[in-house]
């Protein structure tokens, strides 16, 4: 029988030359969700509640109940969520194609520029001369911008003022370059959403939610562990919950990387 290159795969990943690299941040009652100005309607929290552990109410099984956000913890935003990729087809957590739940990464490290700056934003010259080092974008790739967030304890990583929450993010005039000129699948993020915490203020608003999901792009918000993966030849797997007209779902986001 032929090796294909599926058992080449395979092969791969049981020596270790393939490694795995979970992007994916637990899921617990103090998992930080995003908190909107009390205007509008709110997410709800992870919420466990046991509903037996070997005992009376289940004597040889554990199991819980879980209620949550579509948006909570490390997640997946599908086109609907936001009101400009609301017409596409197949733009729902459901009928989102499958195929495009694989599909390369690039890793843009600015974790310095954000650890000095709250409100640092990745710039289109910034993304240009990460393209100079590593070579251009391709298109289907999805776009991750490690800035360390991720490492900080639940106040600092929401890190909000009185003026709104202090995050970075992409640059407002960066996301339609990544949508049109690159034809990223997607844009990622450290923060608990994709745009920057002070986004709210950009013309559009949130520019990364309006713009990349008026494209028909995706969203992933609340990675971690993007300081484990190289800046380019990542393969990313990130299938949300087949939620019926789903606008997002909790997501466990995996990498795969060349040892
Ligand atoms: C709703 C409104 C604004 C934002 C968000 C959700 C998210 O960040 C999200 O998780 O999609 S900014
Ligand atoms: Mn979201």
């Amino acid at each position: 029988m032929s090796q294909g290159s599926l058992a080449q795969f395979a092969q791969a990943l049981a020596s270790g030359e393939i490694r795995i690299v979970d992007l994916t941040q637990p899921l617990n009652s103090s998992t930080a969700t995003i908190q909107l100005p009390p205007e509008f309607g709110k997410t709800w929290p992870f919420r466990l509640e046991e509903i037996s552990k070997y005992d009376s109410r289940g004597p040889a099984w554990y199991w819980n109940n879980f209620a949550c956000g579509e948006h909570t913890g490390t997640h997946f935003d599908a086109p609907i969520h936001w009101v400009s990729g609301k017409d596409y087809p197949k733009n729902a957590t459901d009928d989102i194609p499958v195929g495009k739940f694989v599909a390369p990464a690039c890793v843009i490290d600015v974790s310095q520029e954000a650890t000095k700056d709250a409100d640092f934003l990745l710039t289109i010259e910034r993304v240009k001369r990460w393209e100079q080092e590593y070579g251009r974008i391709d298109a289907g790739s999805w776009v991750l911008m490690r800035t360390d967030w991720s490492k900080r304890e639940s106040a600092e990583f929401l890190n909000m003022k009185e003026d709104g929450a202090h995050v970075p993010g992409p640059h407002p005039e960066l996301v339609p370059f990544l949508a049109k000129e690159r034809d990223v699948i997607g844009w990622g993020s450290e923060g608990v959403g994709t745009d920057a915490g002070q986004a709210f203020r950009f013309d559009p608003p949130f520019p990364c939610h309006s713009i990349m999901h008026g494209h028909n792009k995706f969203g992933l918000a609340s990675l971690c562990n993007l300081d484990q993966l190289p800046p380019k030849g990542t393969l990313l797997i990130t299938p949300p919950l087949k939620i019926t007209k789903g606008s997002g779902s909790p997501c466990r986001v995996l990498a795969l990387v060349q040892a």
